[in-house]
């Protein structure tokens, strides 16, 4: 369909970006990475949602070289920071479950680090739990591949998904994402605030990190903090930004 025709020319006509949206650590503030989030502006409909176009690119295969330009765009961007001295540890990606299932995706990682000259540790790799939970025995040699390359691994909109929590011990992730919305309502309703204490505590059992996505307020950031997260991304310190935008910030907040 006519958005798919657009989208499949997109990369070529340079009508996609990426914002980045940092992450702080919630005691002091500090900024220790980023995540980039794909922007496609359509010469004709503007600025189109990735909620509209990222569905459309998995369903047509095209989140393959879609993917594999986000990946390389935004170690190219690490690069390009660490050389100019911007405080910024690592670059979080989104991977959807079609790149993810390809058999050789740790290779394209490693090929995409190779050619950027950025080292693992400059990257994370967001998989959501139903990515993990697609193939389980396929999804664990993935993850093994990637974690033998040293790419941290977090998992995107942690709570909301289908998988049990067997996978967190069989899978070699490094932090967890709090989703939104448990985040939005701490403060305001004790099951959200039960369900972020229990994901905070079997994190701290299982030594991972725990993000807050989505903190919109200072208040919601201590409130977070007190229960145990970490870090934090959100309105509340940045929104996704352009990448000179974002340098900005960084060196400011840094
Ligand atoms: O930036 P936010 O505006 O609206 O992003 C919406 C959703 O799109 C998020 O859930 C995010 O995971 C997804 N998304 C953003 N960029 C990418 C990307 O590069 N690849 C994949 N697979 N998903 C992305
Ligand atoms: O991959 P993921 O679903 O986590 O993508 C992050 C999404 O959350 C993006 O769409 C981004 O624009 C959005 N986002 C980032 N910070 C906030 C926030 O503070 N509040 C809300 N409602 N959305 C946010
Ligand atoms: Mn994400
Ligand atoms: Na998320």
């Amino acid at each position: 369909h006519a958005l798919h025709r657009a989208l499949s020319q997109a990369v070529q006509r340079g009508e996609l970006s990426l914002h980045y949206q940092p992450q702080v650590r919630l005691t002091d503030g500090a900024p220790l990475g980023v995540e980039a989030l794909l922007r496609w502006h359509h010469p004709r409909l503007g600025v189109v949602p990735p909620a509209e176009f990222i569905g459309v690119a998995e369903d047509s295969g095209l989140i393959i070289p879609l993917g594999d330009w986000v990946l390389e765009q935004a170690l190219r961007q690490w690069v390009q920071w660490h050389d100019q001295g911007v405080p910024c540890a690592r670059v979080a990606v989104n991977v959807s479950v079609a790149q993810f299932r390809q058999g050789d995706f740790p290779h394209r990682v490693q090929a995409a680090l190779r050619r950027t000259g950025a080292p693992a540790h400059a990257l994370e790799l967001e998989l959501t739990e139903s990515v993990l939970a697609h193939d389980a025995e396929a999804a664990l040699a993935t993850t093994e591949a990637l974690r033998a390359l040293g790419v941290p691994l977090a998992i995107d909109d942690f709570g909301t998904g289908y998988s049990s929590l067997a996978y967190l011990r069989r899978f070699a992730v490094q932090r967890l994402k709090i989703d939104r919305s448990f985040v939005a309502d701490v403060g305001r309703d004790g099951d959200a605030e039960a369900i972020v204490d229990l994901i905070a505590a079997l994190a701290q059992r299982l030594g991972l990190q725990t993000v807050a996505e989505g903190v919109e307020n200072p208040t919601q950031g201590a409130l977070l903090l007190a229960r145990g997260c970490q870090l934090a991304q959100g309105y509340a310190y940045a929104r996704p930004m352009p990448p000179d935008e974002c340098a900005s910030w960084l060196r400011t907040a840094g």
